[in-house]
């Protein structure tokens, strides 16, 4: 059977990206074959990385309260908890477990490899002005325990965007060192379902990708947002202009804002690729380019906000879902890690 694992973290409100760039991948994978790769039916475990989360010092109750947000959003989203396994990662103790037994195989000079790693030490390096960065181990060993969440499963699939490719390779050098050293072919090699959905921007910095724990709150648009908030963010997004009667065109490069938001228009009405929504919208000036934006993102997230809110009016029920979710998930865990302890020499049951 082939097993599929995604992971999102509760850092935050879901935003725009989240959602176009892989939650609604999920979504879409609960109902279809797994495509190109030919395998039909196949189990999804879909991970709110709790555990990952810590890599950033957060106000416990709060992180308590967005895994709860998250679990909602997701729901509400469509990820449907009787067709995938939706459960928070502290669930289940065999992620920490693996990620230690892991940790102990890996050499550190994989690690200090990873462009995440490299650019989190210079960015913490700019903020300490060169002084002691007090880098947490944390952030290093961080692809160690996304290796951990996705070999635990067996899983052979794993929906990433370009910026996870180089973790998901880590997680298939861990994968066939371990079968090395113990001599087993324990762990599938899981491969990379690279998705066309497009990487989302910042609506003000379109040089940097959108993200949930932005400060800069006016950057992003959350799956909480209010249609005003939604038509307020938009209408200031940062544009470019292409030179006279240029109209609407999409080039990165040169038009990183104006392409941020054909970009977004292209996956809300699932118009690929890019450049046909750049030609349907062509005659545009960037007022109305925005308004086609706005109007496009509202139909799609109104009901997604709704529905969160909904659900949010019940968080026993909630809490019931992911409870259900990590029974399922310990179960096959508690197998996994049972076969992987006895390959290793700990006890096993
Ligand atoms: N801007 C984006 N465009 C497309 N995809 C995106 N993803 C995130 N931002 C964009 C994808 O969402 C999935 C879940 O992300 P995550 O929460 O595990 O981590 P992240 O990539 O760090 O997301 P954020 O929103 O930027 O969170 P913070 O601010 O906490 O770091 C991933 O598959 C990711 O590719």
């Amino acid at each position: 059977v082939a097993r599929v694992f995604s992971g999102i973290q509760p850092t935050g409100v879901p935003q725009l990206g989240n959602y176009l760039g892989s939650i609604r991948n999920w979504v879409r994978l609960q109902g279809s074959a797994l495509g190109a790769d030919g395998a039909q039916a196949h189990e999804q475990y879909i991970s709110i990385v709790d555990l990952h989360a810590l890599t950033v010092p957060r106000d416990p109750g709060r992180l308590r309260a967005d895994t709860l947000e998250m679990a909602a959003a997701l729901v509400a989203c469509g990820i449907d908890p009787a067709r995938s396994v939706l459960f928070r990662q502290s669930a289940v103790p065999q992620h920490a477990q693996l990620h230690w037994a892991l940790g102990c195989i890996t050499p550190v000079g994989w690690l200090n490899r990873m462009t995440q790693w490299k650019s989190k030490q210079q960015q913490q390096q700019q903020l300490a002005g060169g002084g002691d960065p007090s880098l947490l181990a944390g952030l290093l060993t961080y692809p160690v325990l996304m290796a951990a969440d996705v070999l635990l499963y067996r899983a052979t699939h794993v929906p990433v965007g370009e910026d996870q490719v180089q973790h998901l390779e880590l997680a298939r050098d861990i994968a066939a060192h371990f079968n090395k050293t113990f001599r087993r072919a324990l762990f599938p090699m899981p491969r990379a379902l690279l998705t066309e959905s497009a990487r989302i921007m910042s609506l003000r910095d379109p040089l940097r990708k959108m993200s949930k724990s932005d400060p800069l709150t006016q950057a992003r648009i959350t799956l909480a947002d209010s249609d005003a908030e939604i038509r307020a963010k938009i209408q200031r997004a940062t544009t470019d202009c292409g030179g006279a009667g240029a109209g609407v065109t999409y080039d990165p490069a040169a038009r990183p804002g104006v392409s941020n938001l054909v970009a977004i228009y292209a996956a809300l009405r699932d118009v690929a690729p890019q450049a046909a929504a750049a030609a349907e919208l062509r005659s545009l000036n960037n007022s109305q380019l925005k308004a086609a934006v706005t109007e496009a993102a509202i139909a799609t997230l109104a009901p997604i906000r709704d529905e969160t809110r909904r659900l949010l009016r019940d968080p026993a029920h909630i809490e019931a879902t992911l409870r259900a979710g990590e029974d399922r998930a310990r179960a096959a865990a508690a197998a996994s890690w049972a076969e992987i302890a006895e390959c290793i020499g700990l006890r096993h049951h």
